[in-house]
C-alpha cells in the first residue's frame, strides 16, 4: 500500500465516523471546520489519484449526471403494508387476534415505534456496501433510487462492526424533518418557486429526483425499522434486539422504539407519544406495534399483504376537508383584521372544528381561497386551525372571491392596509369596541397589570355597556356602577375595586407591557425599563436610534414605540394614568447601568415548564442577581435554562453551542451570595 492510499483509508474511516456521530447519532464529534479539512484533504488525494476511488468513498455520495428514468426493481423479499387500529377497543381486538391464533392466553410483549409520515424504502448491502435501494412500489416492484438514497447522509454507504450478512436488505422511512421542511419552503419562497405542502411531499418528491445532484440538497433523513432479504449472517431472534444490532451496524433508528407488554404498554406508549408529537422534528401519523419474538411472528405469518403481527395505530387526522361557507373578519387587540374561514363542521385532530384562521389578506391571495371552496384544514396539537389549501379540482363556478371589507366589522370605522404589510388594521384604536376589549383585556391580564377579577367576560360587559373607553376609565369605576351589572354582587364589585385600586402600585415594566405597544413583549419590556432608568419620559422622548440600543429592540419594535408615543391620544391616556389617576411604580436601587449582582452581563432565556417556580419568578431572580432575561436565543446567550417540555429553543440551544441549565442548576446560581 502506497502512503497515499493509506492515508486515503484513513481519512475515510475518519469522515465515516464524523458522518455517523452526526447524522445518526445526532451528536457531533468535531467542529465542522475540523470536518471540512478532512473532506478536502480526502478529494485532493482522490483527484490524485483517481484509481482510488471506491462507491463506499464518502466523496462519492452524488452521482454525476442525471438519469433518463428510474429503473423496475423486484424486492427480494416483498415489502408489506400495515393494517390500521383507531382506537382501544381495535387495538384490544388486534392483540385477542395475535393471542388465539398463537393459541397462547399471556400477555404479549410487542415492539413500539413511532409511525414515521415518509416514504418507505429497501436499501440493500452486500458485504456491508450499499449497492441498491429502492422505493417501495406495490410492495413487490419499486423504483431503482440507489443514486438518491446514496446523497443522505444518515445512510451509510458501508457499514461498520462485526458479522455483517453478506446480503442484508435494510427496510426504513426516508423523512425530512419539520425544521428543514420550514427552510426548502423559505428557499423557495425567496426563489419565487412554488413551496411544497407538507414534508411528505417535500420528501416524495426530493427522492424521485431524476437527478441526485438535487436530491443531494435536500434535508432527507432516515429512520430504519426492519429487514428484507437476509443472507449469510444471521439477526437476533427478536425485534428490539434486532433494532439494536442494526445500530450497531451504523444505521440510525428511531431513538424512540420501545419494548412494551400487552395492550396496556401499546396504550401507555400511544398516550405518551401523543404527548410528544407536536415537539418533535418530524412528522408522525401513529404508533406501530409489532409482536416482538421473531418465533412468533413467523407463526403468524401474514394475511393480504399485511403481517398478522403488526399494525398501525393512527392518531386522529390532522388534516381534513371541508367546505368553506363563509368568511368573518375578526378585528384584534392592535385592529389587525384577521380573516377566519367559516367552515363546514369537520372533525380534525380530535375536536370539531367550524373557524379556521387565514391569518392576512396576503395568504388570501395566495392560497386563492374562496367562499364555497372545498379546502383541507389542518388543526395540529393545540395549534389555531388553519387553512391550508384550496382542493381546486372541487372549485365551482359560485365559488366567490374574499375582498377586504372597507369598514369595520365592529366600529364601521375605516380600514386600512399600508403598502408592503401583510396586515390590514382598523384606525379607530380605542372607539373600535374591538380594541378597546383587546387592549383592557391585555392590561388586566396576569403577565401585565395583573387585576383579579377583571375578566374577559366582564370587560365585554364593560365596554358593551360604555362603562369603560379607555384604559383610564377602568379606574373612575364605583361600587354602584358595578354591582348593577348583571352576575355581578356587592361583594366581587368591591374586590374587583380593591384590584383595581391596587394595581396603582405598579411595577413599570409590567404597566408599559400592558400598555399593548405593538410588539414590546415581556422580555423587551423590562429592557426598555432598565435602560430607560423607569422613566416614563425618557422613553418617551426617544427617537429610533436610541431605542435600537436596548437588548431586544430592533428597527420595527423601535418605530412601532415611536408611532405609539407619536399619537395625541396616547400621550393623553398616558398623563392620566400616571399624573391624575396616581399610577406610580418603584424604582430599583440599582438601576440603569449598575453592574453589581454575580449575574450581570449575562444574558438568559428560558423555556419550557418548571417546578418549583413560574418562568415569571424565574426571570425576577435572575434579574434580582444582575442578569438579563430575553425572549430569544442566540450566539450571545451566556445560557438556556430549560424546564420540562422545552421545544425548539433546546434544539437551538445545542445548534448554536449556548450551554442549558436545569431548574437545579438555575437554583444554585441564583442562591449563591
Ligand atoms: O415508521 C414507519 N412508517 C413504519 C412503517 C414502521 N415504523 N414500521 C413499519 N413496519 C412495517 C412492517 C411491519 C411490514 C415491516 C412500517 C411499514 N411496515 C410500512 N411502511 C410502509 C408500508 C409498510
Amino acid at each position: 500500500m502506497t502512503s497515499d492510499s493509506k492515508r486515503i483509508d484513513d481519512l475515510r474511516a475518519q469522515i465515516r465516523k464524523h458522518d455517523y456521530s452526526y447524522y445518526v447519532l445526532d451528536d457531533p464529534s468535531v467542529p465542522d471546520a475540523e470536518y471540512d479539512r478532512l473532506m478536502r484533504e480526502l478529494i485532493a488525494l482522490e483527484t490524485q489519484s483517481p484509481e482510488l476511488i471506491t462507491s463506499d468513498s464518502p466523496t462519492q455520495r452524488v452521482a454525476g449526471s442525471p438519469l433518463e428514468s428510474f429503473k423496475q426493481v423486484k424486492h427480494a423479499v416483498p415489502m408489506l403494508s400495515l393494517s390500521n387500529v383507531f382506537s382501544l377497543e381495535e387495538l384490544e381486538a388486534f392483540d385477542k387476534r395475535v393471542k388465539d391464533r398463537l393459541d397462547n392466553n399471556e400477555r404479549i410483549d410487542y415492539n413500539a415505534e413511532p409511525k414515521l409520515d415518509g416514504l418507505a424504502v429497501s436499501i440493500r448491502y452486500e458485504h456491508g456496501l450499499l449497492v441498491q435501494a429502492a422505493t417501495r412500489g406495490d410492495g413487490n416492484t419499486g423504483e431503482d433510487i440507489t443514486e438518491n438514497v446514496r446523497t443522505i447522509r444518515s445512510v451509510p454507504l458501508k457499514l461498520k462492526g462485526k458479522n455483517i450478512p453478506r446480503q442484508l436488505e435494510v427496510r426504513g422511512e426516508v423523512f425530512i424533518s419539520k425544521k428543514g421542511f420550514a427552510q426548502m419552503n423559505q428557499d423557495a419562497r425567496k426563489n419565487e418557486q412554488k413551496e411544497f405542502v407538507n414534508p411528505r411531499n417535500a420528501a416524495a418528491g426530493s427522492l424521485r429526483q431524476l437527478d441526485a445532484r438535487l436530491t443531494a440538497k435536500r434535508p432527507l433523513e432516515i429512520f430504519c425499522y426492519g429487514v428484507g432479504l437476509v443472507e449469510g449472517g444471521g439477526l437476533p431472534n427478536d425485534h428490539n434486539a434486532m433494532l439494536k444490532q442494526l445500530k450497531q451496524w451504523g444505521l440510525r433508528v428511531c431513538p424512540l422504539v420501545e419494548l412494551v407488554k400487552g395492550v396496556q404498554g401499546c396504550w401507555k406508549f400511544y398516550e405518551k407519544i401523543q404527548q410528544l408529537r407536536e415537539q418533535l422534528d418530524y412528522e408522525i401519523d401513529g404508533i406501530v406495534y409489532k409482536v416482538n419474538l421473531k418465533q412468533y411472528q413467523d407463526e403468524l405469518g401474514f394475511v393480504s399483504r399485511a403481517p398478522r403481527w403488526a399494525t398501525a395505530h393512527k392518531f386522529p387526522a390532522q388534516e381534513e376537508i371541508t367546505l368553506v361557507n363563509g368568511i368573518e373578519f375578526q378585528v384584534g387587540r392592535t385592529g389587525a383584521i384577521t380573516p377566519v374561514a367559516k367552515l363546514e363542521p369537520v372533525f380534525v385532530g380530535g375536536v370539531t372544528v367550524s373557524n379556521a384562521t387565514l391569518h392576512n389578506m396576503d395568504e388570501v391571495e395566495r392560497k386563492d381561497v374562496r367562499i364555497g371552496d372545498t379546502v383541507i384544514v389542518r388543526r395540529a396539537g393545540d395549534v389555531i386551525p388553519e387553512v391550508v389549501k384550496v382542493v381546486l379540482e372541487r372549485r365551482s363556478k359560485g365559488a366567490r372571491k374574499i375582498k377586504l371589507p372597507k369598514k369595520c366589522p365592529e366600529c364601521a370605522n375605516e380600514i386600512v392596509r399600508v403598502e408592503d404589510e401583510a396586515v390590514a388594521r382598523c384606525i379607530a384604536e380605542f372607539s373600535c369596541p374591538a380594541q378597546c376589549k383587546g387592549a383592557l383585556k391585555h392590561y388586566a391580564s396576569r403577565k401585565a397589570m395583573d387585576i383579579e377579577g377583571l375578566g374577559d367576560k366582564l370587560v365585554d360587559q364593560l365596554v358593551e355597556a360604555k362603562l369603560v373607553k379607555d384604559l383610564s376609565d377602568l379606574y373612575r369605576l364605583d361600587e354602584d356602577t358595578l354591582s348593577n351589572l348583571e352576575r355581578m354582587g356587592k361583594k366581587s364589585a368591591q374586590n374587583l375595586l380593591q384590584a383595581i385600586e391596587k394595581s396603582k402600585q405598579a411595577n413599570f415594566a409590567k404597566f408599559l407591557f400592558g400598555l399593548g405597544i405593538r410588539e414590546v413583549g415581556e422580555a423587551t419590556a423590562i429592557a426598555l425599563a432598565e435602560y430607560f432608568e423607569y422613566d416614563m419620559k425618557k422613553l418617551m422622548a426617544a427617537d429610533e436610534e436610541t431605542l435600537q440600543q436596548v437588548s431586544d429592540v430592533g428597527p420595527i419594535v423601535a418605530k412601532n414605540i415611536v408611532q405609539y408615543f407619536s399619537h395625541e391620544a396616547n400621550i393623553r391616556l398616558i398623563h392620566s394614568l400616571c399624573d391624575e389617576i396616581g399610577i406610580s411604580w418603584d424604582v430599583p436601587e440599582s438601576s440603569g447601568t449598575d453592574s453589581a449582582g454575580i449575574l450581570s452581563g449575562n444574558t438568559y432565556v428560558l423555556t419550557g415548564t418548571l417546578a418549583s417556580m413560574t418562568r415569571d419568578q424565574a426571570a425576577q431572580a435572575i434579574r434580582a442577581k444582575g442578569g438579563k432575561v430575553v425572549s430569544s436565543i442566540s450566539k450571545n446567550t451566556t445560557a438556556l435554562v430549560a424546564g420540562e417540555k422545552a421545544g425548539s429553543k433546546l434544539q437551538k440551544a445545542e445548534k448554536l453551542a449556548v450551554p442549558v441549565l436545569s431548574e437545579q442548576d438555575l437554583i444554585a446560581l441564583v442562591n449563591v451570595e
